[in-house]
């Protein structure tokens, strides 16, 4: 419990630095809410018995943050020789392949309507990596809706985030940015009006939708990607992360992607080549 709650006070620490030196601490926006969740982890810790400035509190919480304590998170052995964390968030669901050997697929079923939650996973391989992912947002059937017949019927909306940190050097080597390729399998629906039907059914008008399923081999690293799309790169403020995504200190680069459609994208392949830092 110690270490969670450990591993939870520096997180919250690099997250609120980093959103410190991104925006001027005067100004409204993302920094309120940040602020409560730090006051009520401050107050988890007992540290803090009612609301106060979290200015003059930030520096106790980077005490004993030096390095990632990756110990009590779960190991794949893959073959390679060097071992590298893993982390990744999904709205709502995400797997992730070195080649075609899983390293880690998201522990809330993407059957699960409301399932944001983050993964972190140590796993051992060779450089060049050959990353792949599966990215899913929840959908209730082939509509591409959810929450059906219930006052907010809608089309949910997406989006993924994922840091690569070679364990040995604490070095981060990869992220979820513009130089993965990505292709959308699922789109649903077709004609956004089928969010006002008051019965959709999936595959007649306006709910009609695409489903391509993956293609053959495309784990491998000889695939044909010349048709795959760059990825989208999407903004918190679109996607507001959920649950999870506060948890993990994500290095400044790494970019919340998606299809370039965070709504009717329900199902996106992407793919990476991680080679060695020079
Ligand atoms: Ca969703
Ligand atoms: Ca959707």
């Amino acid at each position: 419990m110690a270490s969670s709650l450990n591993k939870e006070r520096c997180a919250t620490a690099r997250n609120w630095e980093r959103i410190g030196n991104e925006r001027s601490l005067t100004e409204n926006g993302a920094l309120p809410r940040q602020h409560r969740k730090y006051d009520q982890m401050l107050r988890k810790l007992s540290l803090l018995t009612r609301p106060c400035s979290a200015l003059l509190l930030s520096l106790p919480l980077f005490v004993g943050c030096g390095g990632d304590d990756t110990a009590d998170l779960p190991r794949v052995d893959l073959g390679g020789s060097t071992e590298f964390r893993l982390d990744g968030w999904a709205d709502n669901w995400f797997a992730a392949y070195l080649g075609d050997q899983l390293i880690v697929e998201d522990s809330v079923s993407i059957t699960t309507e409301r399932s944001f939650n983050a993964e972190s996973v140590v796993f051992t391989g060779d450089y060049p990596l050959e990353l792949n992912f599966v990215l899913k947002d929840y959908i209730e059937n082939d509509t591409g809706l959810e929450y059906i017949g219930e006052s907010n019927q809608q089309m949910g909306d997406g989006g993924f985030i994922m840091q690569l940190t070679q364990v040995d050097t604490g070095e981060v080597v990869a992220v979820s940015g513009s130089d993965f390729v990505c292709t959308v399998i699922h789109t649903a629906p077709l004609d956004t009006a089928c969010e006002s039907e008051e019965t959709p059914e999936a595959g007649t008008a306006p709910c009609e939708f695409e489903d391509l399923g993956e293609p053959d081999g495309w784990q491998n690293s000889g695939f044909d990607t010349s048709g795959w799309t760059a990825t989208t790169i999407h903004s918190a403020a679109d996607v507001d992360p959920k649950i999870g995504y506060d948890e993990i200190a994500w290095d400044s680069s790494a970019e919340l992607i998606w299809g370039p459609n965070l709504e009717t994208n329900n199902t996106i392949l992407c793919k990476v080549t991680v080679n060695a830092p020079e």
